[in-house]
Formats: C-alpha cells, sequence, structure tokens
C-alpha cells in the first residue's frame, strides 16, 4: 500500500494494482489555437503551463505499472451523439462540427481532437471517447475499471471546473475514493481552478482528496528522489 501522508483533507493510502490514473481531455482542442476552447473564447495558453507536470505524472504512474486512462472530449463525425442544446449553446466563432484550422471543431478522428504529442498513449494505455463532461456517461469506463478491479482513482487534465471537476464527481456517486493532483490540471479560470480544489476537499473530502505531483512521484519512488 502506497501513503500519501499530504494529501488533503487527510492521507490517502492506495494499492497502484487496484489504482486508475485518469488524464482528463489533454487534446488539442482545448490546449491549442483553434480548437473548442478557443471558439469558446478562452485563452488557451493558460492549459500549456501543466503539460509537463501531467508527463511527470505519467511516468511515476507508468514506472508503478498503473492502469492508465486518457479521455477525449469527441463527437462522431455524423454528431449523432452530439445533443443539439451543446452545439446550440454560446455565441462561439465556430460551433461544434464545423471546419476550423485543425480539422472539424471536437471531431473524433480530426487532427484537433488527439491528444497533445508529449502527452500521447502508449501501448498497452486506454484512450477513452467521451461525448459529455463526465468521464463515465455514455462511455464504458465503468466496465473498465470493473473488469480491472480498480477501487481508486487519481485524477489530472483539463478543464478543473468542467470535466475533471464533473468525472470525479460521477466516480464519488460510483463509489471511487478519487483524488485530484492540483498542479497537473488547469483551468481557463484561474479562481474556478482554485476553489474547485477547495469545494473537492471541504467537509471532510465530500467528492475526494488532492495532492501535488510531487506528493506521488515521492510516494511512488522514494528512492529517487532521496538520491
Ligand atoms: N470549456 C471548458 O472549460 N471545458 C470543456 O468544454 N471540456 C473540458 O473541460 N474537457
Amino acid at each position: 500500500m502506497i501513503s500519501l501522508p499530504a494529501a488533503r483533507p487527510c492521507p490517502f493510502d492506495f494499492d497502484p494494482a487496484k489504482t486508475a490514473l485518469i488524464v482528463i481531455d489533454m487534446q488539442r482542442d482545448f490546449l491549442e489555437p483553434g480548437g473548442f476552447g478557443e471558439v469558446l473564447g478562452n485563452d488557451v495558453s493558460r492549459l500549456a503551463v501543466i503539460v509537463p507536470t501531467v508527463a511527470r505524472l505519467l511516468d511515476a504512474c507508468r514506472g508503478a505499472g498503473m492502469t492508465i486512462i486518457h479521455t477525449r472530449e469527441a463527437h462522431r463525425p455524423d454528431l449523432a451523439d452530439c445533443p443539439p442544446a451543446k452545439r446550440a449553446r454560446g455565441e462561439p466563432l465556430l460551433r461544434i462540427g464545423d471546419a476550423g484550422p485543425m480539422g472539424r471543431i471536437l471531431v473524433s478522428g480530426e487532427p484537433g481532437n488527439a491528444i497533445v504529442p508529449a502527452l500521447a498513449p502508449r501501448p498497452g494505455e486506454i484512450e477513452l471517447e467521451k461525448p459529455g463532461k463526465g468521464a463515465f456517461y455514455a462511455t464504458s469506463l465503468a466496465e473498465i475499471l470493473r473488469h480491472r478491479r480498480i477501487e481508486k482513482l487519481i485524477f489530472a487534465g483539463v478543464t478543473t471546473e468542467v470535466c475533471v471537476q464533473t468525472s470525479m464527481r460521477e466516480a464519488n456517486d460510483r463509489g471511487f475514493d478519487s483524488l485530484l493532483v492540483e498542479d497537473a490540471t488547469e483551468s481557463y479560470f484561474p479562481e474556478f481552478k482554485r476553489v474547485t480544489i477547495e469545494m473537492i476537499r471541504a467537509q471532510g473530502g465530500i467528492v475526494g482528496w488532492t495532492a501535488s505531483c510531487a506528493d506521488i512521484e515521492s510516494a511512488l519512488r522514494p528512492g529517487r528522489r532521496e538520491a
């Protein structure tokens, strides 16, 4: 059993064999100009700062032999799984399915829908498309976790208050203990990131736990960090 004594609101213990790292939506659509994030009016440059930290987290969890799951928010090319309300909402420069500089916005298989190269999934890791904000909604995530006897989840990715928080809340209601890696998640809105972290661990961990990437690295690889 691995222990994270610095996790908040209290220590978080996990068995790497029964824990999955879930990296949410680190895709070009949210991190690069011309994708879904930018057409919604956001400054996408804010999100790229966490790429090296997510890479370190992946490295540590891969080294521990953990199940690694990468999600992408993606719709079918025919948009049959895109609720008309989602496509109609707001006044974006381009809507889901429209042609943009990285291909069709938020559509599976388009260049902009791919995970950023620095965090590309490796053989043996699971890449999961999700049509909603939550990773459990209309996906096989619950079955995948059940088949692997996964009991706890470590979350990273973007954006903190939208797809990451929604997925953690879905996980919480399904009985998973979940931990958010504070410096491996980011938002277009710094204040939303801060308050999301606070609300997750408030009330004794009403949604889950939080810790830093370094906390996880030192727990999984104590020898290397002491060297
Ligand atoms: N807009 C925004 O902050 N997020 C999303 O639309 N999706 C995810 O968070 N992945």
